[in-house]
C-alpha cells in the first residue's frame, strides 16, 4: 500500500493520469475510491467527468440463476472480436466480496485476464456509503474516462435499487429464462417496464421460442429492428426537466449464452444504439442520469450540514421533537432549511 497523501485532490490527478492512459492498477484503486465515497473518489470524479460520456453503458439484469454472467462473457467475446473494449461491473447487491455468488466473474476474470481492453469488477453492496446506484454512477464515469467503450453493469433485478442501478445504463437488458409454465419472472421483478431489449436467455432450452413469443404478445406489436428511437421524434430539449419518452416496446431477442448463438445479433442492435447515442449524446435517459446523481449529492450534503458538529445539538433537538409527536417531521425539516438558509445569507454577507 502506498501511504494515503495528505491532499486528496492531488492524489486523485495523479491516478487519474494514470488510470487514463491505461494503467489498471491506478483505476482499480480510483474504483475502490469511489466505492468507498472517499475524498479522493469525489476527487477524482470531478477531474475526470468531463472526459467521460463517450461510453455504451448497457445494463444487464434479470432473476438470480437467468443466465446473465453467462450471457455478458458471451457479449464479452463478441465485443471484443469487434475490436470494442469493455468494462463489466458486476453489481451483487446480496453478498459480501466474498462471496460465492461471484465466482462467475471470477471466471470471466481468468479468461480475460491478459486482455489489456478487458476489465472487470465486483462490487458488493453491503456497507457502501452513498448508495449502491451512487456508487454505480460513479464507477461508471471512472471507466468511461478511462476509455471503455463499453461498460456492462451486470446487477441481479431482485430489488427496486437494484432496477435502478439497470435503468439508468443508457441500453438495459432484461433476461428472462424459459419456463415450462405461463410465468414471466421479469414481470414479478417489475423489470419488463426498464426493459431496452428483453433476452429470453438460455436459448437451447426448450421453451425458449414459446417464451419469446408470450413476452412479444404482453409487449405489444413488433417493430422493425431499424426503427427510429420513440426519443429521437421528439423535439431536441436544451433546457428544462427530461421528457418521459414514449415507450418503445422493447426488442425480443433469443441467445444462448452457453454457446454463443444469437449474441451476434444481440450485439448489432446494441451497435445500432450506439451509433443513435453517438448521433445525439445528451439522451434524455442521461439527463435523468444526471438528475439522479445531482440530487443525491444536493440531498448528501445538506444532510452532511445539518448533522454536523456546529449544528448538531439543533439538528437533533428537532428530531427527537419529531419523535416524541410535538412537532410533525414537515415542520422540522422546514425549521432546519430555514435556519440552514438563515446561516447561510449570514456567512454571506460577511
Ligand atoms: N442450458 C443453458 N444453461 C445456461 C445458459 N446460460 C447459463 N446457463 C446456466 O444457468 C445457470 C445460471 O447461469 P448464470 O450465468 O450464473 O446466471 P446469473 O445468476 O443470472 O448470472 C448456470 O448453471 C449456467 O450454467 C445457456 O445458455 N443454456
Ligand atoms: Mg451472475
Amino acid at each position: 500500500m502506498t501511504p494515503a497523501s495528505p491532499d486528496p485532490a492531488g492524489r486523485a490527478a495523479a491516478l487519474a493520469d494514470a488510470a487514463v492512459t491505461g494503467d489498471r492498477r491506478a483505476l482499480a484503486r480510483l474504483l475502490t475510491a469511489v466505492e468507498t465515497a472517499s475524498a479522493v473518489g469525489e476527487a477524482a470524479v470531478r477531474i475526470l467527468h468531463t472526459r467521460a460520456g463517450h461510453a455504451h453503458v448497457v445494463g444487464v439484469t434479470g432473476a438470480p440463476g437467468s443466465g446473465k454472467s453467462t450471457l455478458v462473457n458471451a457479449m464479452l467475446r463478441e465485443l471484443r472480436a469487434r475490436g470494442r473494449s469493455v468494462a463489466v461491473v458486476a453489481v451483487d447487491p446480496s453478498s459480501p466480496i466474498s462471496g460465492g455468488a461471484l465466482l462467475g466473474d471470477r471466471v470471466r476474470m481468468q479468461e480475460h485476464a491478459a486482455d489489456p481492453d478487458v476489465f472487470i469488477r465486483s462490487m458488493a453492496a453491503r456497507g457502501h456509503a452513498g448508495g449502491l446506484a451512487a456508487t454505480t454512477d460513479t464507477a461508471v464515469i471512472v471507466l468511461d474516462a478511462a476509455g471503455f467503450d463499453v461498460i456492462v453493469v451486470e446487477t441481479v433485478g431482485t430489488g427496486q435499487s437494484e432496477v435502478e442501478i439497470a435503468a439508468a445504463a443508457d441500453t438495459t437488458l432484461v433476461l428472462e429464462a424459459p419456463e415450462m409454465g405461463d410465468e414471466v419472472q421479469a414481470i414479478k421483478a417489475g423489470l419488463l417496464e426498464v426493459a431496452d431489449i428483453v433476452v429470453v436467455s438460455k436459448g437451447d432450452r426448450p421453451g425458449a421460442g414459446r417464451t419469446a413469443n408470450l413476452l412479444r404478445t404482453m409487449l405489444g406489436p413488433v417493430e422493425p429492428a431499424d426503427a427510429p428511437e420513440a426519443a429521437d421524434a421528439e423535439p431536441e430539449a436544451t433546457s428544462g426537466p427530461p421528457a418521459r419518452p414514449p415507450r418503445r416496446v422493447p426488442e425480443v431477442l433469443i441467445t444462448t449464452g452457453a454457446t454463443g448463438a444469437g449474441v451476434a445479433p444481440l450485439v448489432d442492435s446494441l451497435e445500432r444504439r450506439r451509433a443513435r447515442i453517438e448521433e445525439r449524446p445528451v439522451t434524455e435517459a442521461r439527463v435523468r442520469r444526471a438528475a439522479t446523481m445531482v440530487w443525491s449529492i444536493v440531498s448528501e450534503r445538506v444532510r452532511a450540514d445539518l448533522a454536523s458538529r456546529e449544528r448538531a445539538a439543533e439538528t437533533w433537538a428537532l428530531v427527537r421533537a419529531v419523535a416524541a409527536h410535538e412537532i410533525d417531521p414537515y415542520a422540522a425539516a422546514d425549521a432546519l432549511l430555514a435556519t440552514r438558509d438563515a446561516t447561510a445569507r449570514r456567512d454571506e454577507e460577511g
